[in-house]
């Protein structure tokens, strides 16, 4: 049989193609690039010309496909050192955040509104937790935000998008530096940057500074450290009481399960897939348990540990479970997970800041290594604004007060 009726006549030519044309990728290049678009393959005729020239009558479909493999596989390999550093054993090893909070808790507190500026994007469960925060502590007039898009490569870059999507947010331009790129502002800073440009980052407008790129930290700022700003000072998402069990829970739930999705989708070796996947649903089962008795992860009071679990699990069936991997259960199938993360898309200014499409473009179109078509699957029934909208009795756990009131402005 020839390779032309097995595999269609358009497969080795592109494989070709990049064999002989691409220099060997140095390591500088970012492996989320979407790599151009190939030029349509040549019309048939051509191209069979061209490969019995090349290969003679006909190419083995063993010999193409393990030489298609091999050479995929070395520069998925490539791609992915780039896009998740792994250890030799292929398990992911999240970078740590170069900018930790070295800010005294009551910094702020006394700042005017607009001296600190918040950099974020839509798809990233981390900037997601500041958007959260932000809204629920009533610091949206306090503490401005930009919303960056993913470039092409992977990198965020600011794009008038000019759109709206109802009260949702949306990306936009850099309204504090007008730059073109993350990377820019970053590099602003005095002393410049030439490491990640990640998000989300907390961003000092007078001192042109960055003050924080470490999620956690910038929550428990936003929580505890503004309220002279904040139109919702009474909100305590890390009450004292309650800031041991929180930060026992992060314990648990950071590495299994907010890591614990991309130690799946970027995992190296079918061992470092199987410890990851194992570790998630196993904390997943036992956090679906817990939550049959409690209406939020430690009790009544909706905390941070909250916060940085519904970031999860809202893109859970979205893109974790299909482009991670994330098979063994969708979040629909925990009966108190997917009724929880409900009571928590609920709460006033929740809602506003999940945007499902933008979640769903920023995982399959541009984590390149993980979806080389970059074909964005269709919405999975279930996820959208109205099913997330529907009842959940959930307050019916509350043993203090029935209807939780996290937004008291
Ligand atoms: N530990 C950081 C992680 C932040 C992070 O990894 N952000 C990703 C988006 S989800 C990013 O901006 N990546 C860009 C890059 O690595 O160049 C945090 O929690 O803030």
């Amino acid at each position: 049989m020839s390779c032309t009726s097995l595999l269609g006549p358009v497969l080795p030519i592109p494989a070709r193609k990049s064999i002989r044309k691409t220099k060997p990728t140095p390591c500088h290049v970012s492996p989320r690039m979407s790599l151009q678009p190939l030029p349509p393959p040549p019309n048939p005729s051509l191209f069979t010309t061209i490969t019995k020239l090349l290969w003679g009558q006909s190419l083995p479909p063993q010999l193409l496909i393990s030489t298609v493999r091999s050479t995929w596989h070395a520069t998925w390999q490539l791609m992915m050192s780039q896009l998740a550093p792994s250890d030799p054993s292929g398990r992911y090893t999240r970078p740590p955040s170069k900018f930790r909070a070295n800010f005294k808790p009551t910094q702020f507190s006394r700042q005017k509104p607009g001296t600190l500026h918040l950099y974020v994007g839509l798809p990233c469960p981390w900037a997601h937790r500041t958007l959260i925060v932000r809204a629920l502590k009533g610091l949206e007039d306090a503490v401005p935000v930009s919303i960056a898009s993913p470039g092409i490569d992977g990198s965020w870059e600011f794009k008038d998008t000019g759109g709206r999507d109802g009260d949702r947010l949306v990306p936009g331009l850099d309204n504090a530096n007008r730059r073109r790129t993350l990377r820019e502002v970053y590099r602003s800073r005095r002393g410049g940057y030439d490491g990640r440009a990640t998000v989300p980052m907390l961003w000092d407008v007078e001192r042109k500074e960055v003050v924080c790129n470490e999620s956690y930290d910038i929550i428990e700022l936003f929580n505890s450290g503004l309220n002279g700003l904040s139109g919702n000072s009474d909100l305590d998402l890390s009450p004292p009481a309650l800031k041991g069990r929180i930060d026992e829970w992060n314990r648990i739930i950071y590495p299994n399960v907010n890591n614990g999705v991309y130690r799946c989708g970027f995992a190296q070796s079918q061992e470092a897939y199987d410890t990851a996947v194992n570790e998630l649903f196993n904390t997943l089962d036992m956090i679906d348990d817990h939550l049959g008795s409690s209406r939020y992860i430690c009790g009544d009071t909706l905390t941070l540990a909250d916060v940085c679990l519904f970031t999860t699990l809202v893109r859970f069936d979205l893109v974790y479970n299909v482009m991670f991997k994330c098979t063994k259960k969708k979040l629909q199938e925990y009966p108190n997970l997917h009724g929880y993360m409900r009571d928590i898309y609920q709460i006033p200014r929740v809602a506003a800041t999940c945007n499902f499409g933008a979640i769903m473009d920023g995982y399959y179109k541009i984590l390149f290594p993980l979806n080389p078509g970059s074909i964005r699957p269709i919405m999975p029934s279930g996820c959208e604004h109205e099913v997330l909208s529907g009842p959940h009795n959930r307050e019916l756990l509350s043993s203090v007060d029935k209807s939780m009131r996290v937004y008291v402005s």
